[in-house]
């Protein structure tokens, strides 16, 4: 009897702990971005029509894609830019990882780039743009991370001349949601 207690204390006790460990291995939060397209070593399988429900509003297929919890973009190495474009109250110094980066830990390589945001806006970028090793994917702006409703989680920023024709603040999509290679 006390033995059979013992391990039912056990399996109590083991299940209490597993939610925080298991949580802690993923990254510790939710998924912010998704690479799809011409990825080396996708970490998850088709879109999903009910899970995923923003990518089928915005009618996103892809067959696999590797994804980043904020933690783990985080993770990568640190860049800054500051910048004020037309129309700013103020200049901005914002930090993130730089997109070329990001790419790399995906595994994506290719020529076409396409930076996907929450609304659908869809700029594409060329892989010379990428190579300027100038656009990061900013995660707080002025020491506070930026929000979901603001421009956040994840904003595509750069100086005036991060990519080849670029015009002004155009293409810098905020609430960036996912990127496809090809
Ligand atoms: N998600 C998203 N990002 C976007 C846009 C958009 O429509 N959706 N417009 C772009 C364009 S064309 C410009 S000029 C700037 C406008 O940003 P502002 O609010 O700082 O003027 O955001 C860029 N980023
Ligand atoms: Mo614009």
């Amino acid at each position: 009897m006390l033995r059979y207690l013992r391990v039912l204390l056990a399996v109590v006790v083991s299940g209490l702990l597993a939610a925080p460990v298991a949580l802690a291995a993923d990254g510790g939060g939710p998924v912010v971005l998704t690479v799809t397209g011409n990825i080396a070593k996708p970490n998850r399988g088709p879109v999903d029509a009910f899970e995923d429900a923003v990518f089928a509003h915005l009618e996103v297929k892809f067959d696999k894609a590797f994804t980043f919890t904020l933690a783990e973009l985080q993770s990568l190495p640190q860049r800054s830019v500051t910048v004020r474009y037309e129309g700013w109250p103020r200049e901005v110094t914002a930090t993130g990882p730089e997109i070329g980066d990001v790419l790399k830990a995906a595994g994506a390589e290719g020529a076409k780039i396409l930076v996907q945001a929450f609304d659908g806006y869809a700029p594409e970028f060329t892989g010379d743009d990428i190579a300027r090793g100038k656009l990061i994917l900013a995660l707080a702006a002025d020491g506070k991370p930026l929000s979901f409703g603001g421009r956040g989680p994840l904003w595509l920023l750069g100086p005036p001349d991060s990519f080849a024709g670029q015009e002004g603040e155009d293409s810098l999509a905020f609430a960036v949601i996912r990127i496809d290679v090809q």
